[in-house]
């Protein structure tokens, strides 16, 4: 299936409240692409691994404050930092299973109460996801799950803001995936969605661009 020139690996991306499962599951999608001989790699933002990160991450551990706008920007900037690396490994093939993306930079800092189109504009011209896995769940939910950690965003009412700007992203690379069901349940669903998409790039879909 690799015959067609134009092929390509998958950007899948998943998304959603913390603790909704999305370690769990991406870390499940990986094992069972290596599983099939498909070239797959799973990456995160915020990529801590970059100053750029080490500067964000110090932020979310409290050791650090800055302007809200000035933390989204940075929030983009790691994205920005490794748009190039994205776009070669995926037109060598590889898919890259991304755990949190530009929706993560939108719903975060416009729940903080930050203008929606201004938190959009610093994505535009990042790939676009072939598919956005959208984790949904509860936010009290999500919160029984071993509770929250210390970071700034582990708020029970701050989760409740981030869900509603969410619902203001969903285009048509979403799929809503029941989060509170058993993890293998949720495996099986993520491991066909997947499938499917991985086909259509192969095939030489394009890849297009945010916000499309
Ligand atoms: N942020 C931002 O503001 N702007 C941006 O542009 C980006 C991010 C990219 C750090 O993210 C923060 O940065 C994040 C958004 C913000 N803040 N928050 N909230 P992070 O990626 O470092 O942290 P996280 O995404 O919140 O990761 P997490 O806490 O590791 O959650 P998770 O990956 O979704 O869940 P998990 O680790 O797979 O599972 C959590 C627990 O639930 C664990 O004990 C599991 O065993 C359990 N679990 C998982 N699945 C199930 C099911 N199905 N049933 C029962 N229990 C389960």
């Amino acid at each position: 299936s690799g015959a067609n020139s134009d092929s390509r690996g998958a950007l899948v991306v998943l998304e959603g409240l913390d603790r909704c499962g999305k370690t769990t599951q991406s870390g499940r999608l990986l094992t069972y692409l290596e599983g099939l001989g498909h070239p797959a790699e799973l990456w995160r933002f915020p990529d801590r691994s970059t100053s750029v990160g080490q500067m964000i991450s110090s932020y979310l551990s409290n050791q650090s404050q800055l302007d809200d706008h000035t933390v989204h920007l940075l929030f983009s900037a790691n994205r920005w930092e490794k748009r190039s690396l994205m776009e070669t490994k995926l037109k060598s093939g590889t898919t890259l299973i991304v755990d949190r993306y530009s929706y993560s930079g939108v719903a975060f800092s416009s729940a903080k109460g930050l203008d929606f189109e201004w938190c959009k504009a610093p994505e535009i011209g990042l790939l676009a996801p072939d598919v956005v896995l959208y984790l949904n769940i509860p936010p009290e939910k999500a919160a029984e799950r071993g509770g929250y950690g210390g970071e700034r965003y582990e708020k029970l009412e701050f989760q409740r803001k981030v869900a509603q700007s969410y619902q203001n992203l969903h285009d048509a690379s979403w799929k809503i995936i029941d989060a509170s069901r058993p993890v293998e349940d949720i495996e099986k669903q993520l491991q066909e969605i997947v499938s499917d998409c991985i086909k259509t790039c192969q095939k030489g879909k394009p890849l297009s661009f945010l916000w499309s």
